[in-house]
């Protein structure tokens, strides 16, 4: 028989080999044991960066991807900036959460897209009262003190709603179906968003003009596909002769013409229900040239270079103006293949 050869190593030398290894983990992974908020500072200090805090709202879309990306090309070391980027996942709290650590890390600009309207005043009087500049992109706040907000860039959401219900205008005079009753669904992008509030009032406005438009609903879709799906099928139970659809994003849309295809029911310039959507993301742009898609009203995610130039104003002593729109198109079957084959970021 073999003799087993035993090792006796006491705890206190597996406490010590084990510490040992942590550290050498830690070096590898090159961690500070003084790792802290300040690391980012003391970076741009050294390299001479200016540094820019960016909560984004979340990842819910390919527009926000298309968004986030515009912003990340442009606040790069080569560029001199350092930037700090956090992900709030749709969720007021994380976004101010990410606002505080920013003032406390004493960030030189803060850049944000506020997931709602409401409940900023605080966290932005913080802001202030830290001298640290916040630039609003993409959607809106509302605070009655406007001073605590240097520029807002970003769309004209009342405008790009009021496109979708004047191009419903022009295709039913076209179709001469002008004077029939119409029946309107329509997918909400999630409550309280600016983008949402300006899409909605911007369409009814035009509807509200046409007693011969009915909206038979509106439900909140989150501008996720899983949900716009989910809310389309409830539509679809509830209401057996829907004319149109008026969806505040492409990724809604997404979801929802599956749920029509799947109730058998047809969409598009040849089908029976109308599709009106909103974004212009590439993919959506691809149904609306195969007339699945009869309209895409565009929102304009590149809003990273209008930042960058409002930046550049600031540390040149000049004043921003409170507002900058990006610009946008409308899409249908006959002006989108141009754009399909040009140097489209989205
Ligand atoms: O339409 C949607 C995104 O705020 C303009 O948010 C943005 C909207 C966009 O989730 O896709």
């Amino acid at each position: 028989m073999k003799a087993v050869k035993r090792y006796h190593i006491s705890t206190g030398k597996i406490a010590i080999g084990l510490l040992l290894l942590i550290l050498l983990l830690m070096i590898l992974g090159g961690c500070s044991l003084f790792a802290g908020y300040d690391d980012e500072a003391y970076i741009s200090e050294n390299e001479n960066l200016t540094v820019v805090g960016v909560s984004q709202l979340g990842s819910e879309s390919g527009w926000r991807t298309a968004n986030t990306e515009s912003v990340q090309s442009v606040f790069t070391k080569q560029n001199g900036f350092f930037l700090i980027f956090n992900n709030a996942r749709q969720k007021q709290e994380n976004q101010i959460k990410a606002i505080r650590s920013f003032i406390s890390q004493r960030v030189d600009y803060i850049v944000f897209a506020p997931v709602v309207e409401s409940g900023w005043e605080t966290v932005l009087i913080e802001a202030k009262e830290a001298g640290i500049p916040v630039i609003l992109m993409d959607r809106g706040v509302n605070v009655a003190d406007k001073s605590l907000y240097i520029t807002c860039i970003g769309s004209d959401f009342v405008e790009e709603g009021e496109k979708a219900g004047r191009w419903l205008e022009a295709d039913l005079e076209e179709r001469g179906t002008a004077d029939d009753e119409i029946n309107i669904v329509i997918l909400k992008g999630n409550q309280g968003a600016s983008a949402q509030t300006g899409r909605s009032i911007g369409f009814s406005t035009i509807a509200g003009t046409h007693s011969n438009w009915n909206i038979l609903d509106q439900e909140y879709g989150d501008f996720t596909s899983a949900k716009g799906k989910e809310v389309m099928e409830s539509f679809l139970q509830k209401y057996p002769d829907i004319d149109v659809v008026v969806s505040q994003n492409d990724d809604m849309t997404f979801g929802a013409l599956e749920a029509i295809r799947e109730s058998g029911r047809t969409v598009g310039i040849d089908g029976d229900i109308t599709i009106i959507s909103f974004d212009a993301v590439q993919e959506a742009l691809q149904m609306v040239a195969e007339g699945t898609i009869n309209v895409d009203i565009e929102c304009n995610p590149n809003q990273g270079e209008y930042i960058y130039e409002a930046i550049q104003m600031l540390e040149s002593g000049e004043e921003p103006e409170k507002r900058y729109y990006v610009e946008e198109d409308v899409y249908t079957i006959d002006n989108v293949t141009e754009e399909l084959l040009s140097q489209r970021t989205y």
